[in-house]
C-alpha cells in the first residue's frame, strides 16, 4: 500500500493528538495510594521523599528526551548532508578542537546537574530523622507481621483478604500510623528475603533474615496506602500485600487502645489455635 504525503501527514497528526491526549489524561489515571487501570505515571505522592522522587523522575525524563531528540537530529543531518552521493569529493577533516572540547565538557556538566539532586534525594531517603514511632515489619511466607514496640508492645499478622477491595491488595489487619509523624520502619525476614515497599511513600527496602534494615516515611495525608512484597519470595509472593492506614492523632490513639486489647496476648492467631496452645 502506498500512502500519499497528505495521508502520511494526517496519520502522524493523529498519532500526535493521541499522544498528547494520553499525556494529559495520565494524571487522571493516577490514584492516591493505589495503582489504577491504564496508569503509566508514578502513583500520587504522600510523603516529602516521594515528592522529591517524582520531581527528580520528571527532570530525568526531560533531560533524556532532549538528548535523544538532539542525537536524532544529528543522525538525520549525517544521513542527508554527509552521504557519498552529496560528497563526490570526500572531505579530509580529522580534527575539530572546539567540537571535541564541547562533546567532552557538556556531557560532564549534564552529569553534574543530575548528580546534585540525585545525592540530595539519597540523603533525604537514608538520613532518618528523629522518629515519633517505630514499627517492625517482618516478612513471612506469605504475609506480614507488624510489631509496635513503642506503645503497647503488641504484634499482629496482616494477611491478604480475598473479599476486600482493591483486588489482591486488601488485608485483614492493616498497619495504622498517625498523619504527619515520622514513622521508622524496621524490617526483617522470618524465612526468606522479602521486600517492604509502598509506592506512594517512595519506600522500598529488603527484609532480610538475620538482619534489620530500616527506612522511614512521614505521610502528609490521611488515607489508605497500598504496597506489595517486592522481592520474589516463593509461590505466594504476589499475595502478601502491604496496607498502611494513615489516620489523625486522635484516631491513632483510639486504635492503639483497641489494638492493645485485641492483639496483646494471643497476637492475631485464631482463638482456636490460641486455646490449643493454652491447653498444652
Ligand atoms: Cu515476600
Amino acid at each position: 500500500m502506498k500512502m500519499s504525503k497528505g495521508q502520511i501527514g494526517r496519520r502522524l497528526l493523529g498519532l500526535a493528538v493521541a499522544g498528547v491526549a494520553l499525556a494529559a489524561g495520565g494524571a487522571a489515571f493516577a490514584e492516591l495510594g493505589q495503582p489504577a487501570p491504564w496508569e503509566w505515571t508514578l502513583q500520587e505522592s504522600a510523603t516529602g521523599v516521594m515528592d522529591t522522587t517524582t520531581w527528580f523522575h520528571t527532570l530525568l525524563v526531560w533531560i533524556i528526551t532532549v538528548i535523544t531528540l538532539f542525537v536524532l537530529v544529528l543522525l538525520i543531518m549525517v544521513v542527508v548532508k554527509f552521504n557519498a552521493k552529496a560528497n563526490p569529493v570526500p572531505s579530509k577533516t580529522t580534527h575539530n578542537t572546539l567540537i571535541e572540547v564541547a562533546w567532552t565538557l557538556i556531557p560532564v556538566l549534564i552529569l553534574v546537574a543530575i548528580a546534585v539532586p540525585s545525592f540530595r534525594l539519597l540523603f533525604q531517603q537514608l538520613d532518618i530523622p528523629k522518629a515519633d514511632l517505630t514499627i517492625k515489619a517482618t516478612g513471612k511466607q506469605w504475609y506480614w507481621s507488624y510489631a509496635y514496640p513503642d506503645n503497647g508492645k503488641f504484634e499482629f499478622d496482616s494477611l491478604l483478604a480475598q473479599d476486600k477491595k482493591p483486588r489482591l491488595l486488601g488485608v485483614d489487619n492493616e498497619m495504622v500510623v498517625p498523619v504527619n509523624k515520622v514513622v521508622r520502619i524496621q524490617t526483617t525476614g522470618a524465612d526468606v528475603i522479602h521486600a517492604f515497599a509502598v509506592p506512594s511513600f517512595g519506600i522500598k527496602i529488603d527484609a532480610v533474615p538475620g538482619r534489620l534494615n530500616e527506612t522511614w516515611f512521614k505521610a502528609t495525608r490521611e488515607g489508605m496506602f497500598y504496597g506489595q512484597c517486592s522481592e520474589l519470595c516463593g509461590k505466594d509472593h504476589a499475595f502478601m500485600p502491604i496496607v498502611v492506614r494513615v489516620v489523625s492523632d486522635k484516631e491513632y490513639t483510639a486504635w492503639i487502645e483497641q489494638a492493645k486489647k485485641k492483639f496483646a496476648v494471643n497476637g492475631s492467631r485464631p482463638t482456636a489455635v490460641a486455646a490449643a496452645d493454652g491447653a498444652k
